[in-house]
């Protein structure tokens, strides 16, 4: 899609086809009449964008994955990646409500069956409903492989759910969860986990209070607890034993979204920065004129323009049918903390009303924090990383 052949004769290209450009046009617009008038009150209240969610749906920028047969967009991670950066730019708190759904869908998407597509895609191209992914709990984050929900089956193929998820994206307003349980105490991670799909008003589900959190602040993140939950048969997805798989090859989707998410914060930062930068006047001229300012904004440029390449090439070889862990966790690190580094130095340089709520930044940097944390730490990247190198020295 991105690097097409017609466009690429010698292989690759940096441009982006018409489809794409006129994706990234509605976006921006949606973003500059939509998102940022209400931004900051969203900010202030914690208030859910359910009307933003309602009116992006209407536009076809959420469930951007599910395909056309189910009644969605069909679009590749890169087109998403596109949406995402425009998104971003309004308001990360109100564009992590849009993509968790997403997060949500993706295990279906590597592994759901005819069936469950339908029924369970299909339900969020009828209507703007939104759905969770709950993999944490409140003992096990970074380490999938420590969670305790437990999943036993009983005779006639049902299964029983119990445990307890948190910090889980869209839980006060899910219509379905994607729930990774153990159904296994004895087997190694790669076969001691399943994927389940359930449903949000089954008997024995109890939603928490919404987290009051740093940032993203529009986003509504709770625990959820399930106690006795009954799921049936057909909600078990792809193979038995083989959730952990689905649950990680999710992230190789949404690590490339979340990575894009943090680029369009990092540019309004810099656009932001820019902008004041070439008003604010000392010592005779404006503060862009000062070359240890203008060099803060030019580190900016680079870092977002490098950490975009990241996204669109983790983004293109996932669209390729390609293996792209190791680039979406190298996209995800470098893009996360080209977001911190940006906020942090907008605030510089917006100086005493950099640190005020009348200006736009101080949101930036609040909301910056989390994408070195969610969909994997800094560090789990790193660990990813790492142990991809190791692989290739040992290949
Ligand atoms: O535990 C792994 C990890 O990634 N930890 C981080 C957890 C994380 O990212 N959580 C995010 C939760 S969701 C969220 O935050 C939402 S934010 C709000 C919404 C935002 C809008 C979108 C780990 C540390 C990398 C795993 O480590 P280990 O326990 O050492 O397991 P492994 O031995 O690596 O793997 C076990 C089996 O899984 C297979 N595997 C691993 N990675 C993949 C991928 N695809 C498919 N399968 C995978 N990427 C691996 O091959 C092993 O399987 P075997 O069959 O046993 O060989
Ligand atoms: P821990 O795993 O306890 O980590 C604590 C610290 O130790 C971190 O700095 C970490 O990097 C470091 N650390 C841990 N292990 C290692 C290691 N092996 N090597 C080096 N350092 C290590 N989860 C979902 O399932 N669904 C959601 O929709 C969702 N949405 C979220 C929304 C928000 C706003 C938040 C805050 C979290 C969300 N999460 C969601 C959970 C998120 O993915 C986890 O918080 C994250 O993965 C980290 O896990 P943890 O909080 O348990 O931290």
């Amino acid at each position: 899609r991105f690097y097409s052949s017609e466009a690429a004769p010698l292989g690759m290209s940096f441009s982006l086809n018409e489809e794409q450009k006129s994706i990234q046009d509605m976006a921006r617009k949606f973003t500059r009449e939509e998102i940022i008038p209400v931004a900051a009150e969203h900010d202030r209240t914690g208030k859910y964008p359910v009307e933003l969610i309602k009116k992006a749906w209407e536009l076809g920028m959420v469930n951007t994955h599910v395909e056309s047969k189910y009644g969605g967009m069909d679009l590749g991670v890169m087109d998403s990646a596109i949406i995402s950066e425009e998104l971003a730019y309004g308001c990360t708190g109100i564009q992590t409500a849009i993509e968790a759904n997403n997060l949500a869908e993706a295990p279906l998407i590597v592994a759901g069956n005819d069936f469950q597509k339908k029924k369970y895609l299909g339900r969020m191209t009828e209507a703007p409903l939104v759905a969770s992914y709950g993999v944490t709990e409140p003992g096990a984050g970074s380490d999938v492989a420590g969670l305790r929900t437990q999943a036993v089956k009983k005779a006639d193929g049902s299964w029983v759910l119990n445990g307890q998820k948190m910090w889980i994206t869209n839980a006060g307003h899910a219509n379905w969860f994607f729930v990774l349980a153990r159904t296994d105490a004895n087997a190694n991670t790669g076969s001691a986990f399943t994927g389940f799909i359930v449903e949000a008003d089954t008997p024995g589900i109890t939603v928490g209070r919404k987290e009051i959190n740093m940032g993203q602040r529009a986003s509504d993140t709770r625990g959820v607890t399930f106690e006795d939950v009954v799921i049936p048969a057909e909600n078990v997805l792809g193979t038995e034993g083989k959730g952990f798989q689905i649950a990680m090859n999710a992230f190789d989707i949404t690590r490339p979204l979340v990575a894009s998410g943090a680029i369009g914060l990092a540019r309004r930062a810099m656009e932001e920065a820019t902008a004041y930068s070439l008003e604010r006047k000392t010592m005779g001229k404006p503060i862009f004129n000062h070359q240890a300012v203008s060099f803060m904004l030019a580190d900016m440029a680079i870092g977002i323009e490098s950490a975009r390449m990241m996204v669109y090439r983790s983004a293109y070889m996932r669209d390729q049918g390609e293996k792209n862990t190791w680039h979406a966790s190298i996209a995800k690190a470098l893009a996360s903390e080209v977001a911190n580094k940006c906020a942090a130095d907008a605030v510089q340089i917006f100086g005493g009303n950099g640190f005020n709520t009348e200006y736009p930044v101080e949101k930036l940097m609040r909301d910056a924090k989390i994408f070195q944390i969610y969909e994997g730490t800094s560090q789990i990247q790193r660990l990813i990383i790492s142990r991809g190198l190791a692989d290739q020295s040992k290949a």
